[in-house]
């Protein structure tokens, strides 16, 4: 339920900020936590923050979400300074309570943290041209780039098992077994689709288990939209939404920027027709990420790129559709039903990108 804005006030105010509350309105369209824009005013000047909401059904441990995103953000500005003249919108900078602490619970047991907000820049639900693609992509490997020499000690794992997709399977077969919203009887045809790709899934966990592909610090949810783009310059600027970052794949998040980016349509698209891979684009994404990691990612890494596009995509259809079977709990939804349609897009996609895996192997 969304907040008064005496309590967005409140909570704001425990923060350290500058100015006197003026208004807070929901923001964006993530399909997790929940977000406000604000606007204070400081002697008629306007200055804006993000105040977020952690979503503990997603997160349960917000403090280890929040020692990983103070120390990930810290290092990363470290870097930024010496690879960037304009380094102030390179990174999410968290707010401090006087205490210095980065969150703070209300009287819930909700855990709040706060952003400078981020102008004159923006991200994209659905990516336009080839050319965004790219410097998205850069933005993406450039934050690889720059984590790889985080000092110990390994980061939280906030979310156990995030991209494991045999065990995303094995939570989608539960919610068969279970049917707990009785509607297993309506997706005879998803289920059949997953069932005949089953094999696939564990080939990226297998790689990594027999040593073949590295575990990086990756940052596990990289679709377009938490990425934001310089309005000005349509320069990648920096990567948002920090929960999820942790020990993981590089393949990850190339295949979740596959899955997300090459899609001419929205996530949730009822209209089939109009979803599938579109080859300039994916084409755009892997001139951008190799940009930036080439020099550091292994052959084998490098080999499977296409296949990350496929498997990613097709481990976010199970996830929509182990949520749409059990009752819509997880991602957030205006309407029923809204989690099948996401889960259709995204195997509508896994299809289209099977079609086209020797052009995009063929750019190896
Ligand atoms: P969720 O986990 O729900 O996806 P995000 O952290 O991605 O939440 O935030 C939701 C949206 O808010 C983003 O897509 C972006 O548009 C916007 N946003 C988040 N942080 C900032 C920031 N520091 N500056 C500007 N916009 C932001
Ligand atoms: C969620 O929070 P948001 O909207 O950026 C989800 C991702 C999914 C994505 C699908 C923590 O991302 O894993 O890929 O929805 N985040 C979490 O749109 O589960
Ligand atoms: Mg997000």
């Amino acid at each position: 339920m969304a907040l008064t804005q005496a309590e967005i006030k409140e909570i704001i105010y425990k923060f350290v900020v500058y100015g006197d509350f003026l208004v807070g309105v929901p923001f964006g369209t993530g399909n997790v936590n929940d977000t406000y824009q604000l606007t204070l005013d400081q002697g008629g000047v306007r200055l804006f923050y993000i105040l977020q909401r952690i979503n503990q059904g997603a997160f349960r441990n917000p403090e280890a979400v929040m020692e990983n995103l103070d120390r990930v953000t810290k290092h990363l500005l470290g870097k930024i300074h010496a690879r960037h003249l304009e380094t102030r919108r390179r990174t999410i900078r968290l707010l401090r309570t006087p205490e210095g602490k980065s969150f703070i619970y209300d009287k819930n047991g909700e855990c709040w943290r706060a952003y400078v907000f981020i102008a004159n820049a923006r991200s994209y639900d659905v990516v336009e041209t080839p050319e965004q693609a790219f410097r998205i992509a850069q933005t993406i490997g450039e934050f690889q780039l720059n984590l790889i020499d985080l000092p110990e000690p390994r980061l939280n794992e906030t979310i156990p098992d995030f991209h494991n997709t045999p065990r995303r399977l094995q939570a989608l077969e539960k919610a068969i077994r279970e049917d707990r919203a009785g509607r297993v009887k309506a997706v005879g045809p998803e289920i059949d689709f997953v069932m005949k790709r089953r094999e696939e899934c564990s080939k990226l966990i297998d790689l990594l288990a027999e040593g073949s592909i590295p575990e990086r610090i990756t940052h596990n949810d990289t679709k377009a939209n938490n990425i934001l783009i310089d309005d000005l310059s349509g320069e990648g600027l920096c990567m948002i939404d920090l929960d999820t970052v942790m020990p993981g794949l590089s393949l990850y998040d190339f295949g979740d920027i596959v899955r997300s980016a090459t899609n001419p349509a929205e996530e949730d698209e009822t209209d089939l027709s109009k979803v599938g891979m579109r080859f300039e684009v994916y084409e755009a994404l892997h001139r951008g990420y190799v940009d930036m990691t080439g020099d550091f990612l292994t052959p084998a890494e490098f080999e499977n790129l296409p296949f990350a596009g496929k498997l990613i995509t097709l481990e976010i259809g199970i996830r929509f559709l182990t949520d749409y079977l059990e009752g819509d709990v997880y991602f957030k939804t205006r309407r029923t039903g809204q989690n099948l349609d996401r889960c259709r897009t995204q195997f509508k996609l896994v299809e289209s990108i099977e079609k086209q895996m020797n052009d995009m192997t063929a750019l190896l």
